[in-house]
């Protein structure tokens, strides 16, 4: 036999068994088939007969409010020198809503300093600490070995999509994909809360959000989930099915795959959390399996060759690291980021006294992919395993192995 076809039977083979097992890791009845994992994946374990988040957060985190007891946590906002009113905007509404009584600091960063004005219109909105940091020129820019010629046909090309022709946006998705946790003024803290310019918070947060997800061994929280646009995931879904394939240990077991892939692993749903509302732990993106991730995936040049957003691929290091109980819908905090927004339904609506209409939530929009989320915990499991899934994925596996963005 021809050695080059060899070769490609033999890597066909190696990424199908790999993508095998890390479908089989999902799957309960296929336990015995996971790989020894080190003892801080070991979770407790527990059957799940419905979505975390239809059990309420418990009192306790309600009445840690009027204690001082406080979490390691956060609150982080990217933003420009002229995102100021919209920033001004953001942290009146969180404040009033939530900080005013959990006093958690904040850290703003910025590729450039922030002027005066900035920084003292904002310090005056919170009697929190508040930082200021410059991002290091290299977690920002484009990197040299981006062929910019390349770069900048597919900007011309993207133009008429949303930010598709802008570099800045492409560096902003690259930096919060992979660096912003590495911000020296972050680095102390265990949790953050991402906040963005222009966002509104509806309802009262009475409860400390940090204490629960440390308390309840949460990794991920987001408040709306949806497919992300299709032209600018070029190469994404190849890249991740190339990266599980290749590294089948780093992938949790009991992770939440199933809710953005089908059981042959050939397509992706494009579901995704929506990034600019995250509350999350820090370790989940300082684990060197998703330092790896972001690395492969950066080399292959998608921020720049396609307009990968940071959502996605947040969505896929907390779907391949964290187990699925370990992400949480925060369903009891009402947020609205042009033009979506989640707004809690009784009797967290009253509880929250939330400033929301309830039949214009996005959970029960026909593109909400919050079901995906829910199927993940159904008794059946969003999907399962059957005998022609290593076949499928074999074909889906060298069908699509080596596909690189745009
Ligand atoms: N420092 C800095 N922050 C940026 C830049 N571009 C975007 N941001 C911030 O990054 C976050 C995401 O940017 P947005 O412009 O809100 O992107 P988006 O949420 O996808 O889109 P819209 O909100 O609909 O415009 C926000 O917190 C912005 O303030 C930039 O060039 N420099
Ligand atoms: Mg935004």
């Amino acid at each position: 036999m021809h050695r080059k076809r060899r070769m490609y039977i033999f890597m066909a083979f190696a990424v199908a068994l790999a993508l095998y097992y890390f479908l089989a890791m999902r799957h309960k009845s296929t336990s015995q088939a996971r790989p020894p994992q080190p003892p801080h994946r070991v979770p407790p374990q527990k059957n799940w007969h419905e979505p975390p988040y239809k059990t309420r957060v418990p009192e306790k985190y309600y009445l840690m409010a009027n204690t001082s007891q406080r979490a390691s946590a956060v609150i982080v906002i990217l933003a420009r020198n002229r995102d100021l009113r919209g920033v001004v905007s953001s942290i009146t509404q969180f404040e009033a809503k939530f900080n005013h009584k959990f006093g958690y600091p904040y850290v703003f960063l910025n590729e450039v300093p922030f002027t005066e004005e900035f920084k003292k219109e904002v310090s005056a909105l919170t009697t929190a600490s508040v930082k200021f940091g410059l991002i290091p020129h290299e977690h920002w820019f484009q990197p040299d070995w981006i062929d910019e010629a390349r770069a900048s046909a597919v900007r011309h090309r993207m133009g008429p999509i949303l930010y598709g022709d802008s570099v800045s946006y492409r560096n902003m998705c690259r930096f919060q994909s992979g660096f912003f946790f590495r911000h020296e003024l972050l680095e102390p803290f265990k949790y953050y809360w991402r906040v963005e310019p222009d966002v509104q918070f509806y309802c009262d947060i009475d409860f400390d959000p940090f204490l629960f997800m440390e308390g309840e061994d949460k990794k991920y929280a987001f408040t709306i989930t949806f497919p992300e646009f299709k032209r600018v995931i070029k190469g994404l879904w190849p890249a991740v099915k190339y990266f599980i394939a290749a590294n089948p240990d780093l992938i949790t077991p009991d992770n939440a795959m199933g809710m953005l892939a089908d059981r042959t692993g050939t397509y992706w749903n494009r579901c995704h959390f929506w990034s600019n509302f995250e509350i999350a732990a820090f370790d989940l993106w300082r684990s060197d399996a998703y330092l790896k991730f972001f690395e492969f995936l950066d080399a292959r040049g998608g921020f720049y060759y396609s307009r990968w957003g940071d959502a996605p691929i947040h969505t896929f290091g907390a779907a391949l690291f964290a187990r699925k109980d370990q992400i949480h819908f925060f369903n009891e905090i009402g947020y609205l980021h042009p033009f979506f927004g989640h707004c809690p339904a009784e009797p967290l609506h009253s509880r929250g006294r939330c400033e929301c209409n309830v039949t214009e939530s996005f959970d029960t929009h026909p593109w909400s992919c919050l079901d995906k989320y829910d199927a993940l915990f159904s008794p059946d499991g969003p999907w399962g395993l059957n005998s022609n899934t290593s076949q499928r994925l074999e074909r889906a596996a060298t069908s699509q192995a080596g596909v690189s963005p745009a």
